[in-house]
């Protein structure tokens, strides 16, 4: 499939690897940590990268103010420096009190667990556990729906051939969101407030539009609804703005 290609933006400064150092356990009555430097989360292509996308929204739920690193990742040299960055080879990574943090779901549940008061996951225990179960669904799963919708914010098709394989994936979706809309009440998926999980499917909700699926009433307002969300909206507007065009974008992303 032909689609806008990503170019090279700005080659990030060298970064040391970070050392793991363990943090030290909070003490009764001890001063306030001074606020340490700003944490940094490596992404690359606003408009192509769905993870990246879900990196950023997990540290806007926690509330975290990261400086957003990019690295063009189609650039050979710019791979060598990110396997410095990440062992993976992949972003997005989070920096964050000189811990490093890779893999979507590894910096979702360290966000949590560092901030609970987020509501990042739900309160309630079941509800928990059914957060956790379909974000793993999603970080593991709907391999179909990824590689015959690849993310692309900018793009709209019309009369798009969806591949026959991602239909179940399309289906198995629309299940889980109507189960969760109705169990909590929407408007996100475990009710009033956003999620993990609402970070790990804003990008379905994107390549719903983006290839014009169509869609029952409830998961199309639950699209509108993630759409409109502040840091969505800041992101689609930046996405929007980058100048980079991919010439072949046939693989997930
Ligand atoms: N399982 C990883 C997937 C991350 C991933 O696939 N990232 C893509 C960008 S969206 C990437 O870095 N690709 C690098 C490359 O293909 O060179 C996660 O959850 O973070």
């Amino acid at each position: 499939m032909r689609s806008p290609s990503k170019s090279s933006a700005a080659k990030p400064p060298a970064a040391k690897p970070a050392k793991a150092k363990a943090e030290p356990a909070p003490q009764q009555d001890a001063p306030r940590a001074a606020p340490g430097p700003r944490p940094v989360l490596t992404i690359s292509s606003k408009n192509y990268s769905s993870w990246s996308l879900r990196g950023f929204l997990l540290c806007r739920l926690a509330g975290l103010d990261v400086e957003l690193r990019t690295v063009p990742i189609d650039d050979p040299n710019n791979r060598a420096e990110l396997l410095l960055l990440a062992p993976s080879v992949l972003v997005p990574r989070l920096d964050h009190n000189g811990v490093s943090i890779w893999d979507t779901l590894a910096i979702a549940e360290t966000l949590a667990e560092r901030r609970p008061e987020s509501g990042m996951l739900p309160m309630d225990k079941i509800a928990r556990a059914r957060c956790r179960s379909i974000s793993g669904e999603m970080h593991s799963g709907f391999a179909n729906l990824r590689s015959a919708l690849p993310m692309n914010l900018k793009a709209r098709y019309t009369r798009f051939q969806i591949f026959a394989g991602a239909v179940p994936d399309i289906e198995r979706i629309q299940a889980i969101w109507q189960e969760c809309l109705d169990l909590y009440g929407g408007p996100y998926l475990f009710g009033a407030t956003p999620t993990i999980a609402d970070a790990m499917y804003a990008p379905v909700c994107t390549r719903f539009i983006t290839y014009g699926v169509k869609l029952p009433a409830a998961s199309k307002a639950y699209c509108d609804t993630i759409l409109d969300w502040a840091p969505m909206r800041e992101w689609l507007a930046e996405a929007v703005a980058e100048p980079e065009e991919l010439e072949e974008l046939d693989m997930e992303f």
